[in-house]
């Protein structure tokens, strides 16, 4: 059945194709449900269309490209699902194709360079420097955007904006600083070049985007009457705060919702903080305890718990009116209960070290310098220490060293594992102590919560 259906393309949803105005890394559901969608939605959509380049893999370019680079959101709430085709990706490129990447960087039409390249990216890679300066291509994203920034500037294209939308704290400057470090490695003119000609913007991006399933795509064959290998699936909310320039323009993403703001850091904390702090206390309590979605383990009390006690602990720093901390709660709340979004727990668990770094110290640091504990704070780092002795195997940057720590038992062992979020705060025993003996209190759930299944969202 599904075989008589024709593949989605602009045949039949014609969207004209906008001229490349804007080059993206990191081609995932994320990017689409996101940036693309914000991009689609800007009044002068016509105008700026994006030119997507995969990751590590190939394949998502090449099942977006079959289709002319449409693909299907689905907005997936507690009411029901609606749909929508997004046409703003109007080329989807295998990131290996990196003479394509810098052509089109190079390329004085080009404004914007947009980043979700994952948090762990952003560190130097001492590989893609050698790469540079022996004149190969380099295997990185930051590598191969240095690559691009050269040509830049050898075609005298003039300045541009980079865009990080990787949940990283002050995500422009950490880009900038990588991207800035890894040319000065190869070629000083060119660290000078990128310092005085590209801005680095930072943002804070919200939208929650479980992976695709194949019911997914079966969903859209019996309901949109097309075949559609590339949907995706995310809740009504959307979030995104700019701050930075844009010297050679930017599609009108306020249109869209989008927000500009001079200081950035609050509105990035809060999100961080308040949601993904509270996903990685999900996904390492909610596994210990039995649950696999974020909706089953915030119906667990033992989770919710320790959620809220976080929050208490984080808003104490997140000052000032606009912030809206107890809207913001509820509506996270809501959000993370709609059980017809399965957020797997286990797609948020990986990348620990780099996740925790910037959800979970923080607050801690914060609390103790305020004379407290940081029990919150310190129960999702101790959720995290029970989860990777019973699951080794966890996908991290630094999985050597976890593996190393895990060699180790008790207080050396939480010492080490602490070590890789926070070298100085692993000196003080009494912080030890406290994360040896939260990483007890979670038994698996007798019963585990179980949200109501969906027949569409399983
Ligand atoms: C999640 C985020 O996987 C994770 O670490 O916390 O991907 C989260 O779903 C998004 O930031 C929501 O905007």
């Amino acid at each position: 059945m599904t075989a008589e259906l024709p593949r989605l393309s602009r045949d039949i949803v014609p969207d004209p194709k906008a001229p490349v105005r804007i080059v993206h890394v990191g081609l995932g559901a994320f990017h689409r449900s996101h940036q693309a969608w914000f991009t689609q939605h800007a009044g002068d959509a016509g105008e700026w269309g994006i030119a997507s380049f995969t990751g590590r893999r190939p394949d998502a370019a090449e099942v977006l490209a079959a289709q002319d680079g449409l693909f299907t959101v689905v907005e997936r709430s507690d009411s029901g699902d609606t749909f929508e085709v997004v046409g703003s990706i109007v080329e989807a490129v295998d990131g290996a194709n990196v003479d394509r990447f810098v052509e089109l960087v190079g390329a004085s039409q080009t404004a914007v360079v947009t980043l979700t390249i994952t948090e762990a990216a952003y560190a130097s890679s001492a590989d893609d420097l050698s790469l540079l300066v022996s004149g190969h291509k380099p295997t990185t994203p930051l590598g191969r955007l240095v690559l691009g920034l050269a040509a830049r500037r050898d075609a005298d294209a003039g300045s541009l904006a980079v865009v990080s939308c990787d949940n990283l704290s002050d995500n422009g400057n950490v880009a900038r600083n990588a991207v800035v470090d890894l040319a000065r490695g190869v070629d000083a003119g060119l660290a000078d070049w990128i310092d005085a000609n590209v801005s680095f913007v930072s943002t804070s991006v919200d939208r929650i985007t479980p992976r695709t399933t194949p019911e997914d795509v079966a969903l859209i064959s019996e309901r949109c009457r097309y075949q559609d290998e590339a949907p995706v699936v995310a809740e009504p909310f959307r979030n995104w705060v700019l701050s930075g320039d844009f010297p050679a323009g930017r599609p009108r993403w306020e249109d869209a919702g989008a927000v500009f703001v001079d200081h950035i850091a609050p509105y990035e904390n809060r999100k961080l903080w308040l949601l993904n702090g509270a996903h990685s206390i999900l996904a390492y309590a909610g596994q210990l305890r039995g649950h696999a979605t974020v909706a089953e383990a915030l119906a667990d009390s033992v989770c919710l718990q320790a959620v809220e006690e976080f929050w208490d602990e984080a808003s104490r720093h997140l000052p000032g009116e606009e912030l809206r901390i107890p809207e913001y709660r509820a509506a996270l709340l809501d959000r993370f209960g709609n059980s017809r979004i399965a957020h797997h727990l286990a797609q948020i668990a990986t990348d620990a070290s780099t996740k925790l770094r910037m959800r979970a110290i923080p607050v801690l640091r914060a609390e103790r310098d305020a004379g407290r504990t940081g029990q919150g704070a310190a129960r999702m780092i101790a959720a995290w220490a029970s989860f990777v002795g019973t699951n080794p195997g966890l996908q991290d940057p630094q999985s050597d060293a976890v593996a190393e720590a895990n060699r180790l038992v008790g207080g050396e062992r939480v010492t080490a594992l602490l070590a890789l979020l926070d070298a100085e705060l692993a000196r003080d025993p009494a912080i030890v102590k406290l994360i040896e003996d939260l990483s007890m209190g979670f038994p698996r759930a007798e019963v585990p919560a179980r949200a109501a299944a969906s027949g569409t969202a399983a």
